[in-house]
């Protein structure tokens, strides 16, 4: 049942044959990001982060095994949204995943002056001008995705102690309500420097309706949490690592940072 499409390199369902706009799109992510070549813009400021240091009572997120990455679904009447930061408009925030190698110097997807870290974590917000993710979807002006490197440094990163609840959730399509937790404590303290873009998704169908921000600043998780995102397995069966895509053409975008 639909698209069967994975990240074998160079594979048949690989990234180099998913087709579409994913094949002829020239706004395709993720890039590699020059800081040098950044447009510096002073108009890039701070974002609102609406209730992203809530975590409800009573409150639920699902967390799944989809075979191409570990995502969390807010419920519906979660009120979690991001405006500001450059953004026009209000974005309701729907859901976050990650993308992560089989080693620490690989796994997310935009690349920063060269620097590989282990993961990258998205935070995917639609416009609330349209009623849901799906009328969102293919909109230019649809989705804005929040991205965050991790790095594998130091101690358990408490921020990211839901992690534990993945261990049951190894083999695609199992599925667990988690208990809610913060989501601020995930980003960088720093939300000021930032990178910003005209995008796509990253994955099938490779839609080109996402205002990219990528954080400059990493956030850092321990080893033993970036083993537990390893240990899962994808749609092929086999681990679920290195679930990234290469990094696309920039065909004369222009990429702006908040900082000079
Ligand atoms: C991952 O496959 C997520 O599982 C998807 O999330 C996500 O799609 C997809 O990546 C593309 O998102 O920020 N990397 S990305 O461009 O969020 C969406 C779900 O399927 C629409 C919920
Ligand atoms: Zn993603």
């Amino acid at each position: 049942a639909g698209d069967p499409w994975d990240y074998i390199k160079d594979g048949a369902h690989g990234p180099s044959n998913w087709g579409g706009t994913c094949g002829t799109g020239k706004k395709q992510s993720p890039i590699n990001i020059k800081g040098h070549d950044a447009t510096v813009d002073k108009d890039l400021g701070s974002f609102m982060l609406k209730n992203y240091d809530m975590a409800p009572t009573n409150g639920t997120f699902t967390a799944k095994n989809n075979g191409h990455s570990l995502v969390f679904v807010f419920p519906e009447n979660a009120d979690y949204g991001v405006s500001g930061g450059g953004l026009v408009g209000n974005y309701k925030t729907h859901s976050f995943h990650f993308h992560w190698g089989s080693n620490n110097t690989q796994g997310p997807e935009h690349i920063l002056d060269g620097e590989k870290f282990g993961a990258e974590l998205h935070f995917v917000s639609y416009n609330t001008k349209y009623s849901n993710i799906s009328e969102a979807i293919a909109k230019a002006d649809g989705l804005a995705v929040l991205g965050v490197f991790l790095k594998v440094e130091g101690d358990k990163n408490e921020a990211f102690s839901f992690l534990e609840d993945a261990k049951s959730l190894i083999d695609m399509s199992s599925s667990s309500n988690v208990t809610a937790f913060k989501l601020k404590p995930m980003l960088p303290s720093n939300k000021t420097k930032y990178f910003r873009y005209s995008g796509s998704l990253t994955t099938p169908r490779c839609y080109e309706s996402v205002t990219w921000t990528v954080f400059n600043d990493a956030v850092k998780i321990s080893q033993y949490q970036m083993d537990i995102l390893r240990s899962l397995k994808g749609n092929n069966g086999a681990s679920m690592d290195n679930n990234y895509r290469p990094v696309q053409p920039l065909n004369g975008r222009v990429v702006k940072a908040s900082f000079q």
